[in-house]
């Protein structure tokens, strides 16, 4: 994304000064948004020495750019003007060297034959060993600020998969892409997605319909529930934060090899016909799960808490399919409007 100083005396289109990380910004956006794509390689504390000026510190805000003062926007453009092409230094979150670096040096092919042979078994697979502590700490550190800034509680019935319950807080992935910058980049990391593409013998894909793409959940009061669905989208990596003991419920249930039919759903009938598979999670644990032909639930809580990330990816196949997603769009609505109100649990169905 080459730029150019187009008169001097002023600073370039889309760029302007931030307090933080001191260097100069594309388009007035911080680095630690990731929209941003590149940074120019001009730090600004050089310039601001250079140009004899103090730091600017009144908003050292990493959203809110500061302008700076004459002398440092005069040394700017007398450095930035001499420079027909300013080199365009590509800039990544920090938390993706430590995930690449770990996919790259720590992963065995033990586990990964282990996790590949349940997922194909059950279209599931405890994947917790794709990502290292440091990068996990980041994720919950970001979904704990997320859930308690932009959370909006849930509370519905959807039809479409039998009328099971939604008890919970989500935050949506706009706010997510908005406000955090480890989970986008997680999710969209090359060589995590070539990973979990070795579980699932085939290309894990970032999904095309952005609103699925990620969201973080919340159960914390009783009876919170993420009730019997399937997902629109073939593949759900979910990264356990919080979990309550298995005896306050949580456990993710499911019942692979199964078709969704959203005019008929027929719960029952799965149940009857097919095992039902339940899995204990601990905080820290990630989990990859068949979504698309694999029933799941969160059994609900009765105490504690549950946050999880769910990232959602797509199978080749689900790019050439009409995919409608009026369930999705009816939950991540921007008021809750459920389809049914909620009822009392009342056992397997919910
Ligand atoms: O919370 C979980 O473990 C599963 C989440 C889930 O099924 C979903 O978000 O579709």
């Amino acid at each position: 994304m080459p730029t150019r100083v187009s008169r001097y005396g002023h600073l370039p289109t889309g760029f302007r000064f931030c307090c933080r990380p001191n260097f100069l910004v594309r388009s007035g956006i911080s680095i630690y948004d990731n929209t941003i794509q590149a940074t120019l390689d001009i730090p600004v504390h050089l310039l601001r020495r250079k140009a004899g000026c103090k730091p600017h510190r009144s908003r050292a805000c990493r959203y809110s750019p500061v302008r700076p003062c004459d002398a440092t926007r005069a040394c700017f453009h007398r450095d930035v003007a001499n420079t027909a092409e300013p080199q365009v230094i590509p800039t990544e979150p920090p938390i993706l060297n430590g995930l690449r670096d770990h996919l790259a040096r720590n992963i065995s092919p033990t586990q990964l034959a282990r996790a590949r042979a349940a997922f194909e078994q059950i279209g599931f697979a405890k994947v917790g060993f794709l990502a290292p502590s440091s990068v996990k700490a980041n994720m919950r550190s970001e979904a704990e600020t997320l859930i308690t800034h932009h959370g909006i509680r849930r509370d519905l019935t959807l039809s479409a998969t039998g009328h099971t319950a939604r008890r919970m807080r989500n935050v949506r992935r706009r706010e997510i892409n908005k406000y955090s910058t480890a989970v986008p980049a997680v999710y969209s990391c090359t060589e995590l997605r070539g990973m979990l593409g070795q579980i699932t013998g085939e290309a894990v894909l970032e999904c095309p319909y952005q609103p699925e793409q990620y969201v973080i959940t919340e159960l914390s009061a009783d009876g919170d529930t993420h009730g019997w669905h399937w997902d629109d989208y073939s593949f759900a990596l979910v990264w356990i934060i919080e979990c309550p003991p298995l005896a306050d419920g949580g456990f993710v249930q499911c019942v692979p090899h199964t078709t969704w039919n959203k005019a008929d759903p027929q719960l029952h009938r799965q149940f009857i016909d097919n095992p039902i598979y339940s899995h204990e999670l601990l905080p820290g644990d990630l989990y990859l799960m068949r979504t698309d032909t694999g029933l799941h639930r969160v059994y609900p809580i009765r105490s504690g808490r549950r946050l999880i990330i769910n990232m959602a990816y797509a199978s080749q196949t689900d790019l050439n399919k009409q995919i409608s997603h009026e369930t999705m769009d009816t939950l991540w609505a921007e008021r809750c409007s459920p389809d049914r109100a909620t009822r009392p649990l009342s056992g397997p169905g919910d």
